[in-house]
């Protein structure tokens, strides 16, 4: 997929299409069921959306970062409840497989994730390790060759509906840091494992998240990711599936950022105040340039970097500076388009009091900002001093 372009614009333009004409009439059937439709998964399922970052051999469309950010920048014109429902099998609840897994670990779930058929997610934050990721709690004890994982998982996106978890649980007791943690793939339907109730959100409905909870569950060693030699070298594993995740969440605040601005362009023109197309008034037009402007600098920051990975390069400086960037961005997006649409803007009818809800999470999950914050400027203290030791 990743030099023929002509067929990966017939890909841009049937998900372009597809936003327009299937998931956007829906947005607001989604929000009030607070469940996407079987159909629409199905339909998403037809058209590979599964299985965009996962490898041709087992059946996904193989695309690279820099093509995989051009879907989500299209797939962020919609409600992101449709792209929550793809959004784990594509990055944090397969990429942990895709990134570190065995040839094994790859030929028997891959398939499946990109086809669908089978949802991934990605159990990492716990109820007293969230931000502190690497202090969780959640153990893997070994029992000849196998492991019994105890522990409680919190607000992991698509859990209702998941077959497969990556599960990272301490398999070295005394540690309490990020050294010890190992991941494992587990199957959902394992004696042991219950779900919480689904949290009452204050936005994106239709994307799920709860508690899982592990009771003395029973894996092999050959559920740890990536074999034995990875044992206790799970956090890495969950760092390089994050700097990836960060990047595609920005990409899709990009996207919702569009959305937003051209809802907001459309009303400006069409509602007439003193006489006028509101569009008019230097102090609206000033609000709708910082939110192209912003939300062209967000876009550059997600390409540039996108770029790079697939040049080879370390990204996670970057990555996190995009997912800081955008997710604040659409924030401030968000805030315009209230602002823009006065009292449409705060009533549900027009769906942007949803957004502004919906666009809430970005600045919170897969790292909050203070998080982003802390990796840009810990890697950049750690790069001056390589950079001084070499001198
Ligand atoms: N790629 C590869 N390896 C990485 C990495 C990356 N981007 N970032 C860290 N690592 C490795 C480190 O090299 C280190 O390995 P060694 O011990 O072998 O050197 C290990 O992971 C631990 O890293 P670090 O010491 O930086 O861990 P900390 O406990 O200090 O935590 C933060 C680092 C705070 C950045 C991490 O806990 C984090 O990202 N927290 C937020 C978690 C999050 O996003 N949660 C959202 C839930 S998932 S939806």
């Amino acid at each position: 997929m990743t030099t023929d372009s002509e067929v990966f614009q017939q890909l841009l333009d049937t998900v372009e299409r597809f936003v327009r004409e299937r998931l956007r009439p829906r947005e607001l059937e989604v929000a009030m069921s607070d469940a996407v439709p079987a159909d629409v998964v199905q339909e998403m399922r037809d058209l590979g959306l599964f299985g965009l970052a996962i490898s041709e051999e087992f059946g996904g469309l193989e695309l690279n970062l820099s093509e995989e950010v051009q879907i989500a920048f299209r797939l962020g014109g919609t409600s992101p409840a449709f792209r929550s429902v793809i959004g784990t099998n594509n990055g944090i609840g397969s990429q942990g497989i895709v990134i570190d897994g065995t040839s094994e670990q790859k030929a028997y779930y891959l398939p499946r994730l990109a086809s669908g058929e089978l949802i991934g997610s990605f159990c990492l934050t716990e109820p007293e390790a969230g931000s502190d990721a690497g202090s969780l709690r959640t153990s893997a004890k070994r029992d000849g060759d196998y492991f019994l994982i105890s522990g409680t998982k919190r607000f992991i996106t698509n859990a209702p509906q998941a077959g497969v978890f990556t599960v990272f649980a301490r398999t070295d007791p005394e540690s309490k840091t990020a050294s010890g943690v190992t991941a494992f793939i587990v199957d959902a339907h394992l004696p042991g494992i219950t779900l919480g109730k689904k949290d009452h959100k204050m936005g994106q409905q239709g994307a799920h998240t709860c508690d899982v909870i592990f009771d003395n569950v029973r894996v092999s060693v050959t559920a740890i990711i990536g074999g034995e030699r990875n044992l206790g070298k799970g956090f890495a594993t969950a760092m390089k599936v994050l700097d990836r995740g960060r990047l595609t969440i920005a990409a899709v605040c990009v996207g919702i950022a569009e959305r937003l601005i051209a809802d907001s362009l459309a009303y400006a023109m069409e509602r007439k105040q003193f006489g006028q197309p509101i569009a008019e008034f230097q102090l609206v037009q000033a609000m709708l340039a910082d939110m192209r402007t912003e939300c062209f600098a967000a876009q550059c920051m997600v390409e540039e970097t996108a770029r790079r990975f697939d040049n080879g390069k370390m990204i996670a400086t970057e990555a996190a500076c995009c997912k800081m960037f955008a997710s604040e961005m659409v924030g401030r997006v968000a805030d315009k388009a209230v602002q823009i649409h006065g009292g449409a803007g705060y009533v549900a009818d027009y769906g942007i009091e949803r957004f502004y809800r919906d666009v809430r999470l970005f600045r919170i999950y897969e790292g909050t900002t203070q998080i982003q914050q802390l990796v840009i400027a810990r890697n950049m203290t750690r790069d001056a001093r390589r950079q001084s030791a070499n001198i």
